[in-house]
Protein backbone atom coordinates (compact mmCIF):
# COMPACT_ATOMS: atom_id res chain seq x y z
CA UNK A 1 0.00 0.00 0.00
CA UNK A 2 1.71 3.92 -1.15
CA UNK A 3 1.58 4.91 2.68
CA UNK A 4 2.29 9.00 1.71
CA UNK A 5 4.32 9.24 5.15
CA UNK A 6 7.60 10.74 4.08
CA UNK A 7 10.55 9.25 5.67
CA UNK A 8 11.66 11.28 8.94
CA UNK A 9 8.48 13.40 9.05
CA UNK A 10 7.41 12.30 12.68
CA UNK A 11 11.02 10.75 13.99
CA UNK A 12 14.07 13.10 15.21
CA UNK A 13 16.55 9.22 15.19
CA UNK A 14 15.89 6.57 13.10
CA UNK A 15 16.55 3.97 16.34
CA UNK A 16 13.81 1.95 16.71
CA UNK A 17 13.38 2.28 20.67
CA UNK A 18 10.68 1.52 23.56
CA UNK A 19 10.98 4.00 26.53
CA UNK A 20 10.77 2.89 30.41
CA UNK A 21 6.85 2.39 31.50
CA UNK A 22 7.71 4.39 34.58
CA UNK A 23 6.58 7.21 32.50
CA UNK A 24 3.19 6.95 32.73
CA UNK A 25 0.83 9.15 33.96
CA UNK A 26 -2.78 8.03 35.41
CA UNK A 27 -6.29 10.04 35.14
CA UNK A 28 -8.93 9.19 36.77
CA UNK A 29 -12.06 9.54 34.76
CA UNK A 30 -14.54 9.22 37.45
CA UNK A 31 -17.37 6.25 37.39
CA UNK A 32 -14.46 3.14 37.85
CA UNK A 33 -12.24 4.26 34.77
CA UNK A 34 -8.98 6.09 34.14
CA UNK A 35 -6.34 6.37 31.63
CA UNK A 36 -2.62 6.42 31.42
CA UNK A 37 -0.50 8.44 28.68
CA UNK A 38 2.96 8.12 27.82
CA UNK A 39 3.90 10.65 25.05
CA UNK A 40 6.70 9.13 22.82
CA UNK A 41 6.62 5.74 24.23
CA UNK A 42 8.16 4.25 20.93
CA UNK A 43 11.05 6.71 19.34
CA UNK A 44 12.46 5.46 15.79
CA UNK A 45 8.57 4.47 14.83
CA UNK A 46 9.04 5.73 11.16
CA UNK A 47 10.42 2.30 10.21
CA UNK A 48 7.61 0.61 12.21
CA UNK A 49 5.16 2.61 10.15
CA UNK A 50 6.36 1.90 6.79
CA UNK A 51 6.78 -1.66 7.09
CA UNK A 52 3.16 -2.39 8.94
CA UNK A 53 1.87 -0.31 6.35
CA UNK A 54 3.05 -2.05 3.47
CA UNK A 55 3.27 -5.31 4.71
CA UNK A 56 0.17 -5.79 6.96
CA UNK A 57 -3.03 -7.93 5.30
CA UNK A 58 -5.34 -4.68 5.69
CA UNK A 59 -9.17 -5.30 4.87
CA UNK A 60 -11.70 -2.83 4.76
CA UNK A 61 -15.05 -3.67 5.84
CA UNK A 62 -18.47 -3.05 5.37
CA UNK A 63 -21.49 -2.07 7.28
CA UNK A 64 -25.51 -2.05 7.19
CA UNK A 65 -26.40 1.26 8.89
CA UNK A 66 -29.96 1.45 8.63
CA UNK A 67 -30.92 0.30 5.24
CA UNK A 68 -27.88 0.86 3.60
CA UNK A 69 -24.74 -0.78 3.65
CA UNK A 70 -21.58 1.47 4.21
CA UNK A 71 -17.68 1.36 3.74
CA UNK A 72 -16.36 0.86 7.28
CA UNK A 73 -14.41 4.14 7.27
CA UNK A 74 -10.61 2.63 8.24
CA UNK A 75 -8.77 -0.32 7.40
CA UNK A 76 -8.55 -3.29 10.05
CA UNK A 77 -6.27 -6.21 10.56
CA UNK A 78 -6.23 -8.55 13.18
CA UNK A 79 -3.32 -10.95 15.50
CA UNK A 80 -5.35 -13.68 17.52
CA UNK A 81 -3.63 -15.15 20.49
CA UNK A 82 -1.10 -17.45 18.21
CA UNK A 83 -0.20 -15.49 15.80
CA UNK A 84 3.45 -13.74 14.97
CA UNK A 85 3.15 -9.86 14.91
CA UNK A 86 3.91 -8.01 11.96
CA UNK A 87 7.53 -6.59 13.34
CA UNK A 88 9.36 -7.72 16.98
CA UNK A 89 9.03 -4.17 18.47
CA UNK A 90 5.22 -4.90 18.88
CA UNK A 91 5.55 -8.35 20.34
CA UNK A 92 7.87 -6.30 22.46
CA UNK A 93 5.86 -3.62 23.23
CA UNK A 94 3.03 -6.57 24.00
CA UNK A 95 5.28 -8.17 26.45
CA UNK A 96 6.34 -5.09 28.27
CA UNK A 97 2.29 -3.90 28.75
CA UNK A 98 1.96 -7.24 30.38
CA UNK A 99 4.72 -7.10 32.57
CA UNK A 100 4.16 -3.46 33.27
CA UNK A 101 0.40 -4.33 34.46
CA UNK A 102 0.48 -8.09 35.30
CA UNK A 103 -0.91 -7.39 38.71
CA UNK A 104 -3.26 -4.71 38.37
CA UNK A 105 -4.55 -6.86 35.22
CA UNK A 106 -4.38 -10.48 36.41
CA UNK A 107 -3.32 -11.66 32.92
CA UNK A 108 -1.32 -10.55 29.91
CA UNK A 109 -2.57 -8.64 26.80
CA UNK A 110 -2.27 -11.70 24.25
CA UNK A 111 -3.96 -9.99 20.92
CA UNK A 112 -3.44 -6.79 18.82
CA UNK A 113 -6.01 -5.24 16.91
CA UNK A 114 -4.41 -2.31 13.94
CA UNK A 115 -6.52 -0.47 12.59
CA UNK A 116 -4.72 2.38 9.66
CA UNK A 117 -6.60 5.78 9.22
CA UNK A 118 -5.47 6.81 5.64
CA UNK A 119 -6.38 10.76 6.33
CA UNK A 120 -8.47 13.15 7.89
CA UNK A 121 -11.62 11.19 6.74
CA UNK A 122 -11.05 8.09 8.10
CA UNK A 123 -12.21 7.31 11.60
CA UNK A 124 -14.24 5.41 14.43
CA UNK A 125 -17.33 5.94 15.96
CA UNK A 126 -18.21 6.20 19.74
CA UNK A 127 -18.06 2.99 21.20
CA UNK A 128 -16.72 1.02 24.30
CA UNK A 129 -15.00 -2.36 23.31
CA UNK A 130 -17.97 -4.83 24.96
CA UNK A 131 -18.40 -7.72 22.57
CA UNK A 132 -16.47 -9.51 24.89
CA UNK A 133 -15.76 -9.47 28.76
CA UNK A 134 -15.39 -5.46 28.57
CA UNK A 135 -18.92 -5.62 28.75
CA UNK A 136 -19.23 -7.57 31.98
CA UNK A 137 -15.35 -6.97 33.93
CA UNK A 138 -12.91 -4.18 33.98
CA UNK A 139 -9.97 -4.91 31.66
CA UNK A 140 -7.63 -2.93 29.98
CA UNK A 141 -6.73 -1.82 26.57
CA UNK A 142 -3.71 -0.06 25.26
CA UNK A 143 -3.03 1.88 22.12
CA UNK A 144 0.21 2.63 20.54
CA UNK A 145 0.00 5.19 17.68
CA UNK A 146 2.02 6.02 15.17
CA UNK A 147 1.82 8.11 12.19
CA UNK A 148 -0.02 11.11 12.03
CA UNK A 149 -1.59 13.17 15.35
CA UNK A 150 -5.30 12.27 15.94
CA UNK A 151 -7.52 13.23 18.54
CA UNK A 152 -8.89 10.32 20.68
CA UNK A 153 -12.17 11.43 22.83
CA UNK A 154 -13.74 10.13 25.45
CA UNK A 155 -17.19 10.53 27.51
CA UNK A 156 -19.45 9.07 29.67
CA UNK A 157 -21.51 6.17 27.87
CA UNK A 158 -24.79 7.10 29.72
CA UNK A 159 -24.21 10.65 28.61
CA UNK A 160 -23.76 14.06 31.08
CA UNK A 161 -20.14 15.08 32.25
CA UNK A 162 -17.57 16.65 29.98
CA UNK A 163 -15.87 14.89 26.36
CA UNK A 164 -11.70 14.60 27.38
CA UNK A 165 -9.97 15.11 24.32
CA UNK A 166 -6.87 13.50 24.07
CA UNK A 167 -4.00 14.07 21.03
CA UNK A 168 -2.23 10.81 19.89
CA UNK A 169 0.88 11.54 18.41
CA UNK A 170 4.08 9.36 16.74
CA UNK A 171 4.71 6.62 19.41
CA UNK A 172 2.45 8.06 21.99
CA UNK A 173 0.80 5.26 24.13
CA UNK A 174 -2.23 5.22 26.06
CA UNK A 175 -3.95 2.59 28.24
CA UNK A 176 -7.81 2.78 28.78
CA UNK A 177 -8.35 0.65 32.27
CA UNK A 178 -10.51 0.19 34.90
CA UNK A 179 -14.42 0.06 33.68
CA UNK A 180 -13.61 2.39 30.99
CA UNK A 181 -15.38 -0.04 28.30
CA UNK A 182 -18.29 -0.44 30.26
CA UNK A 183 -18.64 3.23 31.79
CA UNK A 184 -17.07 5.18 29.41
CA UNK A 185 -17.13 5.13 25.41
CA UNK A 186 -14.24 6.16 23.20
CA UNK A 187 -14.18 7.92 19.29
CA UNK A 188 -11.79 8.73 16.69
CA UNK A 189 -13.21 12.11 14.58
CA UNK A 190 -12.49 12.79 11.63
CA UNK A 191 -10.83 16.25 11.14
CA UNK A 192 -11.10 18.29 8.42
CA UNK A 193 -7.40 19.65 8.62
CA UNK A 194 -4.74 17.57 6.56
CA UNK A 195 -4.15 14.80 8.33
CA UNK A 196 -1.55 12.26 6.88
CA UNK A 197 -2.19 8.31 7.36
CA UNK A 198 -2.11 7.26 11.24
CA UNK A 199 -1.54 3.40 12.40
CA UNK A 200 -3.28 2.55 16.12
CA UNK A 201 -2.43 -0.73 17.20
CA UNK A 202 -4.62 -2.22 19.90
CA UNK A 203 -3.19 -5.19 22.78
CA UNK A 204 -5.77 -6.60 24.55
CA UNK A 205 -6.53 -9.39 26.66
CA UNK A 206 -8.14 -12.87 25.37
CA UNK A 207 -11.24 -12.09 25.13
CA UNK A 208 -12.01 -8.33 24.91
CA UNK A 209 -12.78 -6.85 21.58
O1 LIG B 1 -7.65 4.28 16.64
C1 LIG B 1 -7.62 4.15 17.85
O2 LIG B 1 -6.64 4.43 18.51
C2 LIG B 1 -8.84 3.63 18.57
C3 LIG B 1 -9.33 2.35 17.97
C4 LIG B 1 -10.54 1.80 18.66
O3 LIG B 1 -11.10 2.39 19.53
C5 LIG B 1 -11.03 0.49 18.27
O4 LIG B 1 -10.64 -0.02 17.22
O5 LIG B 1 -11.85 -0.07 19.03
Amino acid sequence: MATHLQGSLFDQTDELRLGSLAGLRRTRLGRGAWIDVLPGWLSGADVLFEQVAAEVPWRAERRTMYDHVVDVPRLLSFYGVDDALPHPVLAEARDALSAHYAEELGEPFTTAGLCYYRDGRDSVAWHGDRIGRGAREDTMVAILSVGAPRYLLLRPARGGGETVRRPLGHGDLIVMGGSCQRTWEHSIPKTTRAAGPRISVQFRPHGVH
